[in-house]
Parts: structure tokens; sequence; C-alpha cells
């Protein structure tokens, strides 16, 4: 019998509306940035009709306006096992591993995303996903209360526990069940008004580092914030005063370029929510709103080379005087896609033009790309950096939360024990673009190395 099983594209598709949806019913701050963001794409596309049509091409287009990412935070190793096990369903799987503790922030963190050409295109939802390190709560008896408090609680729905199951029995879900788990799943990362402990037990995990109260303090891992992909993040950042929405003050990540790379991003500041404690009200400030502009992945000489420059940069407390610093130490990253392919920097995906096409031997057994590419038998598009920064997440998280930026020196990284928590490894980002260029220029029939 033929398989008739959901893809795991249409339930990532589902889920991700349904958390959007969801999302602008909970903070209707992010229904404004919504709207603003695809205001500022239509306009961007309406002036750069090249860009436009690259993006066209690229089946690029079509994921623009689905595109966004979210964030959680979870408490265990069992929560962290289980999220991967909900999102393999859904076509994402862990990459990368961030260590946040080195920035003062206690946890480590991967990303759980799709990774091929196609399911990317499809839609790219990706979770950045937390894990609380509460060994870094130095105060023993609290350490334990929250390891207890955490222990206690399910943040999956039993129904959604069965499904997974079920899932992992047939290999797919029916239309009817992958219905039902869209709904079931997303309960995990619904807001709760209602806390799971008393004011003493909050503000003390509050003392030790907010981001610990807001993990440790609630029955399930609501979604902190959803983050649209702009194509003009200088724009949207301008025009949210005049929709209400007050950025935080510098855009995080790289300076405006020609070719853009790797990611900017930049949020407004979360409210000040009402939630009920056992004994009273009170409130909680956690959710927040991001967007984001995303360019080209960068190899591990380009990554290096963004790292180092990052560091030199001086960095200002205010947006332009910011950018000018960053654009001036940045003068150093090359900014020509040429010179980018050629160090190489960045990675690209390539494919055959119509010449190309009608002229397979003209490119069977030759290896210079440059000349592929002047001849017009092969196009190159540079490829979307799918992956976050710890820096700017670093950034993120303090703007947010209370800054708080006294780094911890218990935080050394620890990739293994993440990875023993979550149960599997996680994947390495660069190897992985490096994979997807290769198989493009496969695909043209242009060998490599050798
Ligand atoms: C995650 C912060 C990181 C980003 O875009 O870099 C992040 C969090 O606050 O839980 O979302
Ligand atoms: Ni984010």
């Amino acid at each position: 019998m033929k398989s008739l099983w959901v893809s795991a594209d249409s339930l990532r598709d589902g889920f991700a509306s349904a958390m959007s949806q969801m999302y602008q019913q909970e903070v209707p701050q992010y229904g404004t940035l919504l709207h603003l963001v695809s205001e500022v794409n239509a306009e961007v596309l309406a002036q750069d009709p090249a860009l436009k049509q690259q993006l066209e091409r690229d089946n690029e287009l079509s994921r623009l306006s689905v595109e966004r990412h979210g964030a959680i935070r979870v408490g265990t190793a069992a929560e962290l096992s289980m999220l991967r096990q909900v999102f393999a369903i859904m076509g994402m799987y862990p990459v990368g591993y961030y260590d946040l503790s080195q920035a003062g922030v206690p946890v480590h963190s991967t990303a759980f995303r799709p990774i091929e050409d196609r399911a990317l295109n499809a839609n790219p939802f990706r979770l950045f996903t937390s894990l609380l390190r509460l060994e870094l709560i130095d105060d023993l008896a609290l350490r334990q209360q929250a390891t207890e408090i955490l222990a206690a609680r399910d943040i999956f729905t039993p129904r959604c526990r069965e499904l997974v199951r079920l899932h992992q029995q047939q290999g797919g879900f029916s239309a009817q069940q992958a219905e039902e788990f869209i709904p079931q799943a997303l309960e995990t990362f619904r807001w709760h008004q209602q806390t799971t402990v008393d004011q003493a037990t909050y503000q003390a995990l509050l003392a030790q580092h907010r981001l610990i109260a807001d993990v440790v303090c609630f029955p399930g891992c609501h979604i902190n914030h959803l983050t649209p992909r702009t194509l003009d993040i200088d724009r949207v950042q301008a025009l949210m005063p005049q929709s209400g929405i007050t950025p935080k003050a510098i855009i995080e990540g790289p300076p405006r370029r020609t070719v853009p790379i790797l990611l900017r991003q930049t949020s407004f500041k979360a409210l000040d929510e009402p939630v009920r404690f056992r004994d009273g009200l009170g409130t909680h400030t956690a959710r927040f709103g991001e967007i984001e502009q995303r360019g080209i992945a960068l190899t591990a000489k380009g990554r290096a080379l963004y790292d180092r420059l990052l560091l030199e940069s001086e960095t200002g407390t205010e947006n332009d005087a910011h950018q000018q610093k960053l654009a001036a130490t940045f003068a150093a990253f090359p900014d020509d896609a040429r010179v980018l392919r050629e160090q190489p920097l960045a990675w690209f995906t390539y494919r055959l033009s119509e010449k190309g096409r009608a002229n397979p031997a003209q490119i069977a057994g030759q290896q210079n790309i440059e000349r592929l590419l002047e001849e017009g038998l092969i196009i190159a598009t540079p490829m979307i950096y799918e992956d976050f920064l710890p820096v700017s997440a670093a950034g993120i998280f303090q703007s947010n939360l209370g800054s708080e930026a006294k780094p911890r020196s218990q935080g050394h990284s620890s990739r293994a024990e993440f990875e023993q928590a979550l149960g599997a490894a996680v994947s390495d980002e660069i190897a992985l673009y490096g994979q997807r260029q290769q198989a493009s220029l496969a695909r043209c029939g242009v060998k490599q190395g050798g």
C-alpha cells in the first residue's frame, strides 16, 4: 500500500501557523509587528525587482511570508529529549550548540530546524531551545527545590505523548492524526497565568536569575517570542515607534551590507504580565517580540573573521553610532559575492542556467567555478543563514530579562552534557551548509576538488 502519511513539511507548516495564531492572541504587539514586516517586505520587493526575481527564482519568496523563529526554555533533560521527539515528527532536528553561560545566562541551547533544501524552502520554521543549567544555582537548598518543582510537572499533554508514541510505531500520521497532533503539541507552548509556586519561591528564583524563575515557575514552556524575517531591518526598526512599539536600543549582529551576512536582529521589550501565585497576584516579565534580517551563511573561515571583527569593533549605546562603528570595523570583511566565493568566506547554492542545461559538455570536467559563472552556464545565489548567533542571543536575553551581565565562571561549555540530555548529537551547522553547496554543484555536473 502506498504511504498516505502526512508529510513532515506539512505538519511543520501547520504547527508554525497555529503557533503564530496563538501568539498573536497572547501578545497583540506581535500581530502589529507581523503587519509592519510584511508592509516593509512588500516595499523592498517593489523597489528592488532584481531581488524579487532572484527570490522568486530560488523558491525563496514563498517562504518569506511564513518564515519565523521562536524560542522556548525547558528545565529538565527529560523535557528536552521529549521535545526532540515532538519536533522530529515535524522534520525539525537539533542543529548547533550554543553556550550562553559565558554571557551570564544560565542555559545552553540548540536550534530545532529543517535541514534539507526542499524542507527549508517549504517552511524554515525553527525553534531556539534552551535547557536551564540548574547546577549554576549556587544556593543548594534552592537548587534542590527547583529540581523538585520541575520533576512534578509534565509540560506535554497525555494525548501528545500517546500520539508521539504512535508516530514512532507507525512511522507517520494519517490526516486525522495530524489534525489532532498539532493542537495537542501546541499546548506545551501556551502561556499560563497560573504559576506553580508561591511568591516567596518565585522571588528567590528570580533573585538567582530572572530566567530561572521563568523556566521553573510555570506549568509549561511558553513560547517567549516569535520572530518574522524582514528584508530591511533598519527600516522596520525606524518604523516601530510609529506603530507604538519601542525597539531595543541597538540592532544586534553585523552591520548593513551589500551582500548581507548571517543575521541581524532587534527586539522590543517584554511586557509585565499579570500572573497568579499560589498565595496572591503579581507580574512576570518574559515575553517579547523580535525581528530579523537573514543574510548569507559563512564558512568556518568567514565565521572566524566575523567573530574577530565583532570582538574588535567598538560598540555604541545608540543605534546610529553603533552601526557606524561596526561598519568601520567590518570594512575588513569583503562585501562582494565573487570575493566571498573565492576566499571562500560564504556558502552559495549553484544551479544550471538555460545555457548550462543546453551545454552540459561545457560543464563536465570544468572545475573553475568563476569561469562557469562568467560564461553564464551556472548561477550562484547566496545560501541563507538558518541558525543563530550566541553574542546576539545573549544581547536579546539580557535586554529582555533585565541586564545582568556577570559571566558565570562555573559556566564551562558542556556540549557533551547537553547532547546527553537531548538524547542525540547536534549537527554541525557549517558542515550542513557545506554539504548543501557541494550537492548543488554536483547537480550542475561540476566536479569539485581533485
Ligand atoms: C532565546 C534568545 C535567543 C535569538 O534570536 O537569538 C534568540 C530566549 O530568549 O529564550 O531567540
Ligand atoms: Ni530570537
